[in-house]
């Protein structure tokens, strides 16, 4: 079944942090795939302060479905799960593009 991961990249419009060109990726690796169950939480990251308001698309591997949250700390609000986007979902008026801290998987 091989092991969950998911990659997400951080793209070029972070002028206000003064980078051109791509941010970069970031890989994230667990022992095991995600559980089929959607009401569970298989894994939960806060991202280091470096990657805050960065993720702009991911990828995501082995059944896991993916949860950005808006703050660090895993409340409100958050874009509910979705699997492998090119573009950041728009969820309740909220762009997640730039816009994530802490990711959970399901
Ligand atoms: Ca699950």
């Amino acid at each position: 079944m091989g092991r969950f991961n998911e990659q997400v990249w951080g793209d070029s419009d972070e002028r206000r942090y003064g980078y051109n060109g791509l941010f970069g990726s970031y890989t994230f690796t667990g022992a095991s795939p995600c559980t089929g169950s959607f009401s569970d939480v298989d894994y939960s990251f806060i991202l280091p302060t470096n990657w805050w308001d960065r993720i702009s698309s991911f990828r995501s591997y082995n059944v896991c479905w993916v949860d950005h949250h808006y703050w660090s700390n895993f409340g409100s609000p958050h874009s509910g799960y979705f699997p492998s986007q090119s573009t950041m979902p728009v969820v309740g008026g909220i762009n997640y593009d730039n816009n994530a801290r802490a990711i959970r998987w399901t």
